[in-house]
């Protein structure tokens, strides 16, 4: 039993979500698969919580119209990447809301949870209590008015709604006002020695992110959590005095993997949750595993009748041109853009993103990254290689697989080569170590290659056709074999790869065989597998990220608030002229002074300017600038600095210099 995280239906899905969760996970169900194990591959949609109806509110739609929206954007995403799921569900389904609503029911009559009351800001206009994200206020830390009721986002701190100053409701913009509030709790402290028992001696194979991260929360202690909120969307919690509640979203998503099993397989769904001989994985990104290792593990106890994750490899985080991935920012490479920017290239996707994937620390994309994997590896290597077995193949033996004969050492030391990384890539993918993985697989076609160079059947051809044979016959058979070895990462390719060859059916247990293509049997025609990058698709990608950046800080830009007033004479105190700059040299040992000699029109003097992080001396040589020329002389590193240059900083610290319109003569003054 295979999970991947339910992703929010409340925009669609990026690089970082394929990175993090789907393409291992679709790596691993593929390699299952194809081992002949019983496997169920199970996603779908979260369509319930907060950030949802603040979506809906903003675009004046439903909720409902936002899921649907996105749910089928983020499914056909899916699909077209071949994430292979065995049903891609939603948790507004009927047979969802029925089983969330029968899993609390039985916690509920069990008397596993604890009722408390407290105090929660309601929002008397709208008649409603008020979600933490729907408080808004000041900021205790750093001032920002604009600051959530459970962040905020200038300085980045996690906030109490109480802890607002000023706190104003996002619904109706009034005041709100604390009432008292009933709600179920999961008390997970007394799950506390069972979960430390169960993870921290139990699976010290997990990775250690996860492992790590489980261990400080056990090492911290655990609270009673919250599983119902007062809202208008989810599903309602179904106990009589619970009006106007809906179960938690983190209470109600995991229990989704159990209904789309469910929606999938009505009659053997329990052989997969509630069999001891069954494995449960849950794939996932760092930001849950506390739901994932902690919470739903808990529920998953005390309701009795469920196994528990054998394994939950999540990963880390991707970041997109050295910055944090954003959904609101814009800052992400979205899945249905890329589909349309990159026809036919998903697998250069999948390739790229599981060689760069964030396993174990958080990890970079760039397009410059994605340029050179495609045109350095997958057509250097992997295409290059089949493509001259194939026209090689189809030059000298019309395109059918030739007779093979007496091996030679090289020969029998390539073919044993097939068999070892089998077992590298079995062992690393059974040990969720996707990078290695592939890294290994694609050692399959480094040996094809370095196989046809040392052999060179494009001159043997002259003098040796039937050793020539022999040493196609091999290419070819290595390249069958790498169709296999390579499916569960690159399935689009193995499929065209392997309808080049015509490869009869075959599965991973005959990765190694060195007759999967029998002798005579007919080709196709060789096309090639990958096409190189131009520079140009990647130049267009910078630019719509670069443009993207610009407006989010145009934005985001919030001016200093104005000086005090001055009278004319205290401005006219300043004798501030165009100048130019004549040299620029570096100040040894210092990262930002730069020292300048510049022409004012009145003299030529050396001016030490704090700049030299943002320019060069090349950019410097010939600017004219403004100088502030009677500002009294300071000395800098030993070096007397006689003025200032006047520089304005752009919102995101570029610092950009205070230039005439058009070219004038130096020593004009600026009034
Ligand atoms: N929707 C959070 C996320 O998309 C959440 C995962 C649910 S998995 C049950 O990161
Ligand atoms: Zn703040």
């Amino acid at each position: 039993m295979v999970t991947a995280a339910l992703p929010y239906a409340n925009g669609p899905v990026h690089i970082g979500h394929l990175a993090g969760v789907y393409v291992p996970a679709d790596i691993f169900v593929r390699y299952l698969r194809l081992r002949g194990r019983d496997v169920v591959f199970i996603g779908g949609s979260d369509e319930h919580g907060v950030p949802i109806t603040i979506q809906a509110r903003k675009e004046g739609i439903s909720p409902q119209d936002v899921v649907d929206r996105y749910h089928s954007l983020i499914k056909d995403s899916f699909e077209r990447f071949g994430i292979s799921f065995d049903v891609y569900s939603r948790t507004t389904s009927a047979i969802q809301r029925q089983t969330a609503s029968d899993f609390f029911k039985k916690l509920y009559d069990k008397g596993l949870f604890v009722e408390k009351e407290n105090e929660q800001y309601y929002d008397e206009e709208a008649h409603q209590f008020l979600a933490d994200r729907y408080i808004i206020g000041t900021c205790p830390h750093c001032h920002n008015e604009r600051a959530y009721g459970d962040q905020c986002e200038q300085c980045g701190t996690s906030l109490n709604a109480t802890d607002l100053m000023n706190p104003h409701s996002a619904l109706s913009g009034s005041v709100p006002v604390l009432r008292l509030t009933k709600h179920w709790y999961l008390p997970l402290d007394r799950y506390e020695s069972f979960l430390r028992e169960w993870i921290l001696e139990g699976h010290k194979e997990w990775k250690s992110n996860v492992y790590g991260q489980c261990k400080s929360w056990l090492d911290t202690g655990l609270q009673p959590r919250a599983v119902t909120r007062d809202l208008d969307w989810g599903i309602p919690v179904p106990v009589e005095g619970a009006e106007g509640k809906v179960l938690y979203v983190w209470f109600d998503a995991p229990i989704g993997y159990i209904s789309n099993t469910r929606e999938r397989l009505p009659d053997t769904w329990e052989d997969y949750w509630k069999s001891e001989d069954t494995c449960l994985v849950h794939f996932i990104g760092k930001d849950n595993i506390v739901f994932h290792c902690i919470i739903f593990p808990a529920m998953l106890k005390a309701e009795g009748s469920y196994i528990l994750p054998e394994n939950v490899p999540a990963n880390e985080f991707l970041n997109l041109e050295n910055d944090k991935i954003s959904t609101s920012r814009n800052w992400a490479v979205w899945l249905h853009e890329y589909l349309t920017d990159f026809p036919g290239k998903e697998d250069v996707l999948r390739y790229v993103l599981t060689a760069n994937a964030p396993e174990t620390k958080d990890n970079n994309f760039t397009w410059k990254d994605f340029q050179d994997r495609n045109n350095n590896e997958l057509v250097a290597i992997y295409g290059n290689f089949i493509n001259r077995a194939m026209v090689l193949t189809q030059k000298y033996f019309s395109g059918k697989v030739p007779e093979c004969g007496a091996l030679t050492d090289f020969d029998k030391a390539t073919i044993a080569e097939i068999a070892t990384i089998r077992g590298n890539v079995e062992n690393a993918l059974e040990n969720y170590r996707f990078r290695e993985a592939l890294k290994e697989a694609m050692n399959l076609a480094r040996v094809g290659n370095k196989y046809l160079a040392d052999t060179e059947p494009w001159k043997l051809i002259k003098t040796d056709e039937q050793r020539t044979g022999v040493i196609l016959n091999i290419s070819l058979q290595l390249a069958a074999n790498i169709a296999l070895l390579l499916e569960p990462f690159l399935p689009f390719s193995s499929a065209k790869l392997k309808a080049m060859l015509r490869l009869p059916a075959a599965s991973w247990e005959q990765i190694g065989d060195t007759n999967l293509l029998p002798v005579r049997h007919q080709l196709n025609e060789p096309a090639l597998l990958f096409e190189k990058i131009e520079d140009a698709a990647i130049e267009k990608q910078l630019q719509r990220l670069a443009d993207i950046k610009i407006a989010n800080e145009k934005q985001a830009y919030q001016a200093e608030p104005a000086k005090n007033d001055i009278c004319y004479e205290d401005f006219s105190a300043m004798d501030i002229r165009i100048g130019t700059i004549l040299e620029a040299v570096k100040v040894p040992k210092t990262d930002k002074l730069m020292k300048l000699l510049v022409d004012t029109g009145i003299d030529k003097r050396t001016i030490v300017s704090g700049i030299a992080q943002h320019f060069t001396a090349e950019d410097l040589k010939g600017k004219q600038v403004s100088v502030l020329v009677n500002l009294a002389p300071r000395t800098l590193k030993g070096i007397e600095s006689q003025g200032m240059l006047l520089l304005a900083e752009d919102a995101d610290g570029k610092l950009v210099f205070v230039t005439p319109e058009k070219a004038v003569v130096n020593g004009v003054a600026v009034k």
